[in-house]
């Protein structure tokens, strides 16, 4: 049976105590194109979706958190605010409210501002988990900016966006900055660029005919399981391949997004990198001891899928590619020439598949579905393995493909209608303060 909604009311009439409480909403996204381009300096172009996640919070006179959420699989926890807060087990929901809490004390302590206070978080959310929408971000950044209200604390939503992003590593995983930045910074209606290091964005018209539609894999992409250590192979991946380029071209770059002149780069990949390498090659290949390589590169603790051995040359290719099919996107949304990014989205999902390889079988047989059901184009979105896809649409074509997708995919796997949603653009995150 399908729960009713939660109102943002009943969210505050759940919270124990009286006096002044907050509202804080922050919404969950879908990238349209850019992936696995933020952790690298490079651009992205999200939405911001209407499905978010609701906190209602009080103030408590010491420094409890309690915390509960309104759906029953999610348990109620309690903890002490600290500069290091200790974590719950992988993958326990309690870790991003900490993450974020974390996170806000270091930086009120750098800035010389009173501690941050306890209080009571009741937790609605209504993006879907695991589906590569960034359900954790909108978590955290909601809770995050909760508590900030409940310290009466005001920062920026730039450097709040960077603050988050930096608090989300907290769970484990070395991940970029797009989804605290689109749940804080997106606008009604329109997507946005955002380019990183120093973070910068800017949002780009949705053509009025552009519809989205977004298909689950029913394959949870849950990075704090398998896909974490996936994730975090790749991020290393492309630090690695970035040094090798480094060394080769006598250059400097922190990362891929700092080399000069990427199209030339990217025509000479096949002589300037190796396709894999040992980790017993990286050295050689680097110029770097291998202490200072661990110490860069693959510290203790970051787990990744194999530890051992790297692909370099796919990885970078995708990762260079894609940052230039991120430009020719938004370039074809301003022109409002819908097939030119639906062709653009299709590139960047066989990139993502056959460079980047984190796609799977199911995510290729729903963009397939889709592309044969008349959309402009669709892709896998958010990290990949798993999770869900996301297709470009014309509204008069939106039923043919939600059709389709049932027909061939949802209903032989007695799927609910859930798992596929049309999506529109909405605006970024909202903090209300309500009197006692
Ligand atoms: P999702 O799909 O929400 O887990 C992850 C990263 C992004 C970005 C994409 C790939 C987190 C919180 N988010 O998103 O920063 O790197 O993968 O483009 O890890």
């Amino acid at each position: 049976m399908r729960r009713a909604p939660v109102t943002p009311a009943a969210l505050l009439d759940a919270l124990p105590g009286h006096g002044p409480a907050v509202l804080a909403r922050a919404p969950g996204r879908v990238n349209l194109i850019g992936e696995h381009t933020d952790y690298n300096g490079l651009p992205v172009l999200p939405i911001a979706i209407d499905r978010d996640v609701w906190v209602a919070a009080r103030r408590r006179d010491d420094q409890q958190v309690d915390l509960a959420n309104v759906d029953p699989a999610f348990e109620p926890r309690r903890y002490v605010i600290a500069s290091h807060v200790p974590a719950s087990p992988p993958g326990d929901w309690a870790n991003y409210h900490k993450a974020a809490a974390q996170a806000l004390v270091g930086e009120l302590t750098r800035r010389g501002v009173a501690g941050l206070p306890g209080g009571a978080f009741r937790v609605a959310g209504r993006v879907p988990a695991a589906a590569g929408l960034a359900s954790s971000s909108a978590l955290l950044v909601a809770c995050g900016l909760a508590h900030l209200g409940l310290a009466a604390v005001e920062l920026s939503r730039s450097e709040l966006a960077e603050i988050f992003a930096r608090a989300e590593r907290y769970v484990g995983t070395l991940s970029g900055g797009m989804d605290q930045a689109t749940a804080l910074l997106a606008r009604d209606g329109e997507a946005l660029r955002i380019d990183f290091f120093p973070l910068r964005t800017r949002p780009v018209p949705i053509p009025a005919e552009a519809a989205f539609v977004v298909a689950h894999s029913l394959e949870r992409a849950e990075k704090s399981g398998a896909a974490r250590g996936h994730y975090n192979q790749r991020v290393t991946e492309c630090a690695l391949g970035c040094a090798v380029l480094v060394r080769r071209l006598g250059i400097a770059a922190a990362r891929l997004g700092d080399l000069p002149a990427p199209h030339a780069i990217l025509a000479d990949l096949d002589h300037l990198l190796p396709e894999e390498a040992g980790r017993a090659a990286l050295p050689a290949l680097t110029g770097l001891a291998g202490d200072e390589l661990g110490r860069r590169f693959l510290p203790a603790g970051t787990e990744l899928a194999d530890p051992d051995h790297f692909h370099l040359r796919t990885r970078v290719r995708h990762v260079l590619s894609e940052a230039a099919r991120v430009t020719a996107a938004e370039e074809a949304l301003r022109a409002g020439d819908l097939r030119a990014l639906g062709a653009l989205m299709d590139a960047s999902h066989r990139s993502c598949a056959a460079d980047y390889g984190v796609s799977t079988p199911v995510l290729d047989q729903l963009v397939a579905l889709a592309r044969a059901a008349g959309a402009f184009g669709a892709r896998l979105t958010g990290a990949g393995f798993g999770g869900a896809v996301v297709a470009l649409v014309e509204r008069g074509t939106v039923e043919r493909v939600i059709e389709t997708l049932d027909r061939e995919f949802y209903a032989p796997r007695a799927a609910s209608s859930e798992a596929r949603l049309v999506v529109r653009p909405a605006a970024g995150a909202s903090l209300e303060h309500v009197p006692g």
